[in-house]
């Protein structure tokens, strides 16, 4: 049987989420060496910043790393031609179907792995050539769908045969072993590697998924086609404000606008976009990656064995 390992070609069975804006060389390298499977998240960036990251990545790594597609980037297309040009072996989706790619990927020897919410899409995706899924539930930041990660899982992993992957609210060794117990062979981290030395975003926001607890984060846009869970702030206030006096869309689009950037970037907590999972809550101090990998790894109890 094929395992996931196999699939990735790394040590541990740990995925890092494509997280846009966040997601570089730095982060996707820092976690290939630390022996888990990083990814060069390509939303946000246009085709020549995502061919360069994925260079700069080699000089830093001789691990497997693999790139995400964010399918509602208007660079989606031409990204997903590029990485077949780079020579990218794993490539992750999210935000989307990637019907429409799958076929070119598959001729080209890669590895699909698409992100998904729903059984409905897990099996589409399998019938067209995936060789696992990444199963997210609303826990996760960022872009969301409605069911949750301990729901979800179990019903996908009933009803595919490639190996699942669980995301959305794990941060530890815990969280990984409920995801082996649910059916998955596999788990993907995102929100606890915000809070690692590696992470490239500003200090401020690191400070804040740390000090976050349980209750901090909120979806906002619920109902308008791109719910997104992000850390509370005057932003978000904001967001659900209009969104009760039902502004359209195209206004709310301006107060989103480059907010995550705002966030990421300048470090502004009040009116940027601060995308985190509620496994925030979880997360206590800045760690270097490697001690985040091995801590998850090293306390899992059912991770470690037989599972594919
Ligand atoms: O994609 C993500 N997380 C993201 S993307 C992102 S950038 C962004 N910024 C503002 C607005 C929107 C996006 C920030 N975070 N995670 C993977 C994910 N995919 N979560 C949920 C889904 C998903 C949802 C519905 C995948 C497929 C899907 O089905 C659509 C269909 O056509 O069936």
């Amino acid at each position: 049987m094929v395992t996931l390992i196999d699939i990735l070609g790394c040590d541990y069975p740990i995925i890092q989420g494509g997280m846009a804006n966040i997601a570089t060389h730095k982060l996707c390298a820092a976690v290939s060496e630390a022996g888990a499977f990083g990814l060069i998240g390509s939303g946000g960036w246009d085709v020549d910043r995502v061919r360069e990251e994925i260079r700069l990545t080699r000089t830093l790594t001789d691990k497997p790393f693999g790139v995400n597609i964010m399918l509602m980037s208007p660079h989606a297309e031409v990204i997903s031609d590029m990485i077949i040009e780079e020579g990218i072996k794993v490539v992750t989706t999210g935000a989307g179907n990637p019907g429409i790619y799958m076929a070119k990927w598959k001729q080209a020897g890669m590895k699909v792995i698409p992100v998904v919410a729903s059984v409905a899409l897990a099996k589409r995706v399998e019938r067209n050539g995936a060789d696992a899924v990444i199963v997210e539930g609303t826990e996760a930041g960022g872009h969301v769908g409605e069911l949750t990660t301990f729901t979800l899982i179990p019903q996908v992993a009933d009803a595919v045969n490639i190996p699942v992957i669980a995301a959305g609210g794990i941060a530890d060794s815990r969280g990984f072993d409920a995801a082996i117990c649910l059916g998955a062979s596999g788990v993907q981290i995102g929100t606890v590697l915000l809070a690692s030395t590696e992470c490239p975003i500003h200090e401020n926001y690191k400070q804040k998924v740390v000090q976050a607890k349980d209750t901090d984060s909120v979806v906002t846009g619920r109902g308008t086609g791109a719910p997104v869970r992000v850390l509370k702030n005057k932003m978000s206030r904001q967001y659900l404000d209009m969104q009760k006096q039902q502004v359209p869309l195209h206004e709310m689009e301006k107060l989103t606008l480059g907010s995550l950037r705002r966030a990421v970037f300048d470090g502004d907590m009040d009116l940027g976009s601060i995308m985190a999972g509620q496994s925030a809550g979880l997360v206590k101090t800045v760690r270097p990656v490697q001690e985040i990998i091995l801590d998850i790894y090293e306390h899992s109890r059912y991770g470690k064995g037989e599972i594919r």
